[in-house]
């Protein structure tokens, strides 16, 4: 994500007014949404093909002269990469392959000349999360079997263990005790925060791998994340907050807490606990946890997956709209892992699959989704990837017991893995790995303006 200083609070309202503004509202609309079925395979398909399909209306990566890989303006990096994680999902739970060649195609052209997903155009917002998050997707492509890319290109595992190299050598012990900051480059504002979703990815990352492949280092380290997050009380009584400053050794803890925070680390745990032969620490945790999302259902109507620091003060910006995409994509994968948890995830799954539908009825198809579930039919008038993205992740995940559980290396995973994958050696923060274009200089430098305008009006807003 870009070097927003992360000093949001849900009683702020408005902050975020050049974001809003780039939201394209309509008139909201009142209709049947989406038909759905929560228990027939076929609704469930066609419901989420039209949910993919207006998602994808704004990728233009494949076209002529644009970049594989690469949302338009407002969407950062980090988003396509999120986005390619709920189409490989797409696949994996329907069948439907149709956007494969163009996942693939992005997933390729943003592995970076160290193939690490460490990419010289976007240094200007490269946070840990951000470089995570196409981890993550490569991760899922191994588990899933998707199809593997050419011999002579970086392989999914491989691209995996990459990026969890380059991360485990920026662990800093320096300031609050460990930790991955936020930005990888010292010019980025926000290399100052140490933030809980940047950890949680690499605690996710490490977990999976884990799982993947067997190898105790990467539990290891699995658990020295785990330790860290807690003991820096970034998690409080499996509450999840946002993050700190070094500047302050951490001690000034951001409390507001965002659905793919938890989500993040539930997976995790998930996995820690299937690799650990199912252990009664890592159960408690993932109970935990799990417990604590009751703060991310509405009560009326009930189970409703909200996003409840912005959502429902119309604040929640590009990133925002997303998150839930994120929580409900590793509920639904822990049941895999954590069979146990099922019906516990699907009673949250099957409330806000149905509610999500409802509500799919803006724009001139009728179908676009809106980010507010929990307003029966009415369509909030927000509109963009994120919300198509919650949406179909949400609707797709009532699939997952039809699919099976996420290979590993021994039992049918064909992706080649490198454990040396990555950057080798050590990394200087302070420079880029490669120079940063003119042109993307300028792009960055635009949207740091935005970033900081938007900044001064949060401000004033609080003041006022
Ligand atoms: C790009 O992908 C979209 C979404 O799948 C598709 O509709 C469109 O035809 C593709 N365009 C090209 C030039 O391949
Ligand atoms: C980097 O930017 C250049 C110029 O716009 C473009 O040709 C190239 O495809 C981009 N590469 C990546 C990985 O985004
Ligand atoms: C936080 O740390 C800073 C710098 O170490 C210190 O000045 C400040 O008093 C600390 N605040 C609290 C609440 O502990
Ligand atoms: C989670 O909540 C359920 C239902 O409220 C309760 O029975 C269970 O003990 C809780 N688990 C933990 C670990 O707190
Ligand atoms: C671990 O995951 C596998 C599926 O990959 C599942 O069959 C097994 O039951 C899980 N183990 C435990 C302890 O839940
Ligand atoms: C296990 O992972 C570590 C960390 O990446 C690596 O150094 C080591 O070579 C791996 N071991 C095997 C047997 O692959
Ligand atoms: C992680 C992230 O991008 N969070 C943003 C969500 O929105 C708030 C404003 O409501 C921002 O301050 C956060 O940075």
């Amino acid at each position: 994500m870009p070097a927003v200083p992360s000093s949001s609070h849900q009683s702020v309202r408005l902050p975020w007014l050049p974001f809003v503004a780039l939201t394209v509202f309509s008139i909201s609309q009142l209709s049947a949404g989406l038909q759905l079925d929560l228990d027939d395979a076929a609704s469930i398909k066609a419901a989420t093909s039209q949910v993919a399909y207006d998602m994808m209306k704004y990728y233009d990566g494949n076209l002529t002269g644009r970049i594989p890989g690469n949302l338009p303006d407002p969407y950062y990096w980090w988003q396509c990469g999120a986005m390619f994680g709920s189409l490989l999902d797409y696949y994996f739970y329907t069948g439907d392959g149709q956007y494969n060649d163009l996942v693939t195609q992005g997933m390729l052209h943003q592995v970076g000349p160290n193939n690490d997903y460490m990419t010289p155009n976007q240094t200007k917002t490269t946070g840990n999360d951000d470089q995570g998050f196409w981890a993550m997707s490569a991760l899922s492509a191994a588990e899933q079997r998707f199809p593997n890319p050419p011999e002579d290109k970086p392989q999914w595992l491989a691209l995996a263990q990459a990026v969890f190299n380059t991360q485990a050598l920026r662990w800093d012990t320096q300031f609050c005790g460990g930790g991955l900051r936020w930005q990888v480059f010292t010019f980025n504002t926000g290399y100052d925060y140490k933030n809980t979703i940047s950890n949680g990815v690499f605690f996710n990352i490490a977990a999976r791998l884990a799982k993947y492949t067997g190898n105790q280092t990467y539990a290891d380290w699995a658990d020295k994340v785990w330790d860290w997050t807690n003991d820096v009380g970034f998690i409080q009584g499996y509450h999840f907050f946002d993050g700190a400053h070094t500047t302050l050794n951490c001690n000034d803890t951001n409390r507001v807490q965002w659905t793919y925070n938890a989500g993040v680390y539930m997976l995790g745990a998930a996995n820690m606990y299937n690799f650990t032969g199912g252990s009664a620490k890592w159960s408690e945790r993932l109970d935990n946890i799990f417990n604590q999302t009751s703060m991310f259902y509405t009560a009326n109507p009930p189970n409703v997956m909200q996003e409840q620091a912005c959502e429902p003060y119309g604040t929640c910006n590009t990133d925002n709209f997303s998150f839930k995409a994120y929580l409900a994509r590793w509920m639904a994968a822990s049941t895999k892992v954590a069979p146990y948890m099922y019906d516990g995830v699907m009673e949250k799954i099957r409330a806000s699959a149905a509610a999500a539908a409802l509500q799919c009825s803006g724009g001139a198809s009728g179908t676009l989704c809106g980010i507010k579930w929990s307003d029966g039919a009415k369509y909030d008038g927000t509109t963009g990837v994120g919300q198509q993205m919650s949406a179909l992740e949400v609707m797709q995940s009532l699939l997952i017991s039809r699919v099976a559980a996420p290979v590993t290396q021994d039992t049918g995973g064909i992706s080649k893995g490198d454990p040396s994958a990555g950057s080798a050696g050590t990394f200087d923060p302070s420079l880029p790995q490669d120079t940063i274009e003119r042109k993307d200089r300028v792009g960055a430098g635009i949207l740091t303006t935005l970033v900081l305008v938007s900044g001064i009006g949060s401000t004033w807003w609080m003041i006022a």
